[in-house]
């Protein structure tokens, strides 16, 4: 008799921006893609998806996107009157700390054997991470019942990243195809890149200084081609090209293009030399691009973001040459404290050379370990049945 495949309910939020939900569909295409799960994603915002899966339908309130059954989070969710419809998964995994919806826990309560429970939480490089990582929390009204708390990250003790199992294969294709890059790059902004330019592309957050960095790259010995996709970059890039979408100014060819289907920007992350990234998910498809990036951290009133950023950059430049180290740093907190790099560009533009083979290296150690579904599934199968 064919076993059911297991099913999966994954529920996601949206706090703010786009990587919540950028980082829930990933893993629920790779648990239904690569594991065979049943895995149902359920989301309260769909118009988030629909910015990066433009077939979303944020009509409906059940559909297929990409091999992913994408449910609506609604109302009806969270009164109790759809869960006995929708039916208890085998294992629930609520990102981000979402709370699951408490009707829904009660089944969940009431369900033999009950459901394995995952809280996957943000990325972080610090070191507390790794003693949090898996460790059970008992719900206070229906123990036994247990939540688990499962920490992506950089090392062994960690849950690891999201990773789908054909991507380096696909971008290592994609850096080797001179033509395929090239029709990349029609298709995004009309034109091909001369030989030797130095390829950006720019996501990131208000506040970052975009015209000071493009100001300050006009220096840099060659041409310059910038690629800003649809958000505040590209409204920085337009004011510096003072109120184009693209052209010429000191040698720099900048674009503001469309913003990308999710799939596709990472084809622009693999065809550009450098990349300005943001908040989780472009931060971790700008490491898997194997090319030196930029981080804008996700700022946060407290302030912690700066010590999460000071975790990051110690894992991250441990065995780079100090003198490099020290350059990158001081571009990455200009970038951050939103302070000109004027500075800091050329220190940083002088060293990318060396710094380019250091970010392959890193690419190559992540990629040594298991990806975050594959190591969430062992988790579930080996540690909780
Ligand atoms: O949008 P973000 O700032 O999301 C952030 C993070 O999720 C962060 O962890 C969270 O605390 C905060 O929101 C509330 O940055 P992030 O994570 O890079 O997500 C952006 C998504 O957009 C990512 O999946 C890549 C995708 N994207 C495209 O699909 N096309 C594009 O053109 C661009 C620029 C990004």
């Amino acid at each position: 008799m064919a076993v059911r495949p297991e099913r999966w309910d994954i529920f996601c939020r949206v706090v703010d921006n786009l990587g919540d939900v950028g980082v829930a569909f990933r893993l629920a295409r790779c648990l239904a893609r690569e594991q065979g799960k049943a895995v149902r994603l359920w989301l309260d915002d769909l118009t988030v998806l629909a910015r990066l899966r433009r077939e979303t339908d944020i009509s409906s309130t059940c559909q297929q996107v990409d091999g992913v059954e994408v449910r609506r989070w609604d109302a009806a969710l969270d009164s109790g009157e759809a869960v006995e419809e929708a039916g208890i998964a085998d294992v629930v995994v609520e990102t981000f700390g979402c709370d699951t919806p408490p009707a829904y826990v009660h089944a969940m309560a009431d369900r033999r054997p009950h459901p394995r429970w995952i809280n996957l939480e943000y990325l972080s490089a610090e070191e507390w991470v790794e003693g949090s990582h898996a460790l059970p929390s008992p719900h206070p009204r229906y123990a036994p019942l247990t939540r688990h708390f499962f920490f992506p990250g950089f090392t062994a003790k960690t849950g690891g990243l999201l990773r789908e199992r054909d991507l380096l294969e696909r971008r290592d294709a994609f850096q080797a195809d001179r033509a395929a890059q090239a029709e990349f790059w029609r298709g995004l902004t009309g034109a091909v890149p001369p030989d030797g330019a130095l390829k950006v592309s720019l996501f990131g957050y208000a506040g970052a200084p975009y015209g000071a960095l493009l100001d300050a790259m006009v220096r840099h010995a060659g041409p310059v081609w910038i690629a800003a996709p649809e958000g505040v970059a590209s409204q920085a890039v337009s004011a510096w090209l003072h109120g184009s979408t693209q052209g010429d100014r000191g040698g720099i060819q900048a674009f503001a293009t469309a913003f990308l289907d999710q799939d596709r920007y990472d084809e622009l992350l693999w065809a550009c030399d450098l990349n300005f990234v943001r908040g989780e998910d472009s931060f971790v498809r700008a490491q898997w691009a194997s090319r030196p990036f930029v981080w804008h951290i996700y700022p946060t009133q407290d302030g912690a973001h700066w010590v999460k950023l000071g975790a990051f950059l110690a894992r991250y430049t441990a065995g780079m040459d100090r003198a490099h180290a020290t350059r990158l740093t001081a571009l990455w907190e200009a970038w951050n404290r939103g302070d000109s790099p004027a500075r800091a560009w050329p220190a940083f533009d002088a060293a990318l050379p060396a710094i380019a083979p250091h970010a392959e290296d890193w690419a190559e150690r992540l990629a040594s370990r298991p990806d975050l579904a594959a190591a969430l599934v062992n988790f579930t199968d080996k540690v909780l049945k």
